[in-house]
């Protein structure tokens, strides 16, 4: 019912039109820290009218690429609503990625336009072959936006692009997972629904706005229902702790429970006007989920997601929420485990989780073949993850098909970082793999092959190389050296014999 009325409302509207009829002007949109004046909805619509107005200036049109790479700001999320406005396609970039990594977005998704932090400009400016303008941290942007505040905000269809977010792959190149609006309205309201949003609620907002949760679930939710946020440029414990008392929701990945909990000002006080603690983005251990609930009294309510589906499970508000389950799909998903030979499973036992709904996105951009490989005849979407059903319909994420690391709620291909390893002189081979680590869950870990008597080969050369190649968070935590790598009989690397030696249970 609900998503048949998301449907009929976005026609010949966009993702921020339908936003737009639930906001009132003088609500706050973003309430700052550090004493900085409050921004209202009224702004929000100002400021975005005025990019929208520029961005038709120089000449955008609908389905344009802009991508952005910038610090987290209020001025951040005009643009981005602007972007919609306008009809064309927001990409947003981690700031943590360097040269060759932003090199190659630029060349597969051929922005028109580039916004980036000043510092990075003369690098980007380089290779790309559009403008590239500059916000910096506190917002100020390279050029004179129009005073015109007005905008015809333009229509969309439900499966016109609204965002490209890149995620990595198995074969070591990211690919654009392509998210329309009607993706983006139909998540929205189904998580506003199962988390019973209330106009009145007030997000605080730690996460990065470059991902599906800090973008779309932390902004989408306040902003579809007119609420206020709170934003915090970074995840920093203390500041969290601070703005609590103000806020009646925050989400986060499982690291920033870790962190918050190993600061002994997180406490009930703290935690006493809040109405809802998610977690997403990577597995939360029992361990965290219990401790959170002896300090603070509250229940985490474990959500699971995708770039490419936006969410689609959740543990409930009301009834019961269980640790180390990610709960029952959402309204409008439909889910199902299958086994290897696509035998829908019958039993808990685990199997290949596949997702169909209109939360899911439309394919990988400029890739029909990849795209039609992880889509099934009838239309579900493999995920890569492994998962299991209880007799109650409850999720839980078992693990995963997939060659993937998540350290701190961020995806790692150890394709990727194997590749840059095996280019550095002297080495013959690698194996990248994760471990546990108890701050980002998981930890990058490079097992190296290296030529006879290379002894400028050590942890710190590797860990130095990768530093100047690849963003800061996928670079190995720690390397170890090994004669040769175990194989099986098809010459594959046994991962699973790397990951019982270096952590034995
Ligand atoms: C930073 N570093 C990391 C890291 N983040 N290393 C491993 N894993 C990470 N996630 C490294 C940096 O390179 C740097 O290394 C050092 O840690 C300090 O950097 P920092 O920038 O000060 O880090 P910090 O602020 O502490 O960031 C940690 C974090 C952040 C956990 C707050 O990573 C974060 O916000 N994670 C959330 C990501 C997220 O939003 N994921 C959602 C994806 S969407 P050095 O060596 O230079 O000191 C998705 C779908 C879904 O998955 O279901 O939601
Ligand atoms: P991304 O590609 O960055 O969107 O990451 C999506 C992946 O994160 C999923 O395919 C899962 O493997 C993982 N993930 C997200 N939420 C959870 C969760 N609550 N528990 C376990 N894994 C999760």
């Amino acid at each position: 019912m609900l998503l048949e009325m998301a449907e009929s409302e976005l026609m010949h509207k966009n993702f921020y039109t339908v936003c737009r009829a639930g906001f009132a002007d003088d609500v706050v949109f973003i309430r700052q820290t550090d004493d900085r004046p409050d921004i209202y909805y009224s702004d929000l619509h100002a400021q975005s009218g005025r990019i929208a107005n520029h961005l038709t200036e120089l000449g955008l049109t609908k389905g344009d690429r802009v991508m952005v790479q910038v610090e987290k700001s209020p001025q951040n999320l005009f643009w981005y609503f602007a972007c919609l406005r306008a009809g064309l396609i927001y990409l947003p970039l981690n700031t943590a990625y360097l040269e060759h990594e932003i090199e190659y977005f630029v060349s597969d998704a051929e922005p028109s336009l580039v916004l980036c932090d000043p510092q990075k400009q003369p690098l980007i400016d380089n290779f790309a072959s559009c403008p590239v303008h500059t916000l910096d941290d506190q917002g100020c942007y390279s050029k004179e936006l129009p005073t015109q505040t007005d905008f015809k905000d333009i229509e969309c269809a439900d499966d016109d692009i609204a965002a490209i977010l890149y995620t990595s792959g198995t074969t070591g190149k990211p690919k654009g997972a392509m998210i329309t609006h009607a993706n983006l309205l139909a998540n929205s309201r189904s998580l506003s629904d199962a988390w019973q949003w209330q106009k009145e609620d007030v997000m605080l907002h730690a996460l990065p706005v470059f991902h599906v949760h800090g973008l779309f679930v932390a902004t989408h939710l306040p902003v579809i229902n007119g609420s206020t946020i709170i934003l915090l440029s970074k995840f920093k414990p203390d500041e969290v702790i601070r703005y609590l008392p103000e806020s009646t929701v925050y989400m986060g990945v499982p690291t920033n429970y870790v962190r918050l909990l190993a600061n002994p000002g997180f406490n009930q006080q703290a935690c006493k006007n809040m109405r809802l603690f998610t977690s997403g983005s990577a597995p939360l251990l029992v361990q965290t989920f219990d401790e959170f609930q002896n300090r603070t009294s509250h229940t985490i309510v474990e959500r699971y997601g995708m770039t490419e589906t936006g969410m689609n499970t959740s543990n409930p508000i009301d009834g019961e929420r269980k640790p180390g389950a990610v709960g029952k799909p959402l309204a409008g998903v439909e889910v199902r485990i299958l086994d290897d030979d696509d035998n829908p499973v019958t039993d808990a036992s685990p199997g290949n989780l596949q997702v169909r709904g209109k939360n899911v996105f439309k394919g990988y951009w400029r890739l029909p073949e990849k795209t039609a490989e992880e889509f099934t005849e009838d239309g579900f979407f493999r995920t890569g993850d492994i998962a299991s059903l209880d007799q109650d319909g409850y999720i839980a994420i078992m693990g995963r098909d997939k060659d993937l690391i998540i350290s701190g709620g961020l995806n790692i291909y150890p394709k990727e970082i194997e590749a840059v390893i095996d280019k550095i002189p002297g080495v013959l081979e690698s194996a990248v793999i994760g471990l546990p680590h108890p701050d980002f869950g998981e930890a990058v870990t490079a097992i190296v092959v290296a030529e006879e008597n290379r002894k400028d080969l050590t942890e710190s050369s590797i860990i130095s190389q990768l530093k100047s190649q690849i963003a800061g968070f996928k670079v190995a935590k720690q390397v170890h050296f090994v004669n040769e790598l175990p194989r099986n009989t098809m010459g594959k690397v046994q991962k699973n014999i790397l990951r019982e030696k270096l952590n034995p249970q």
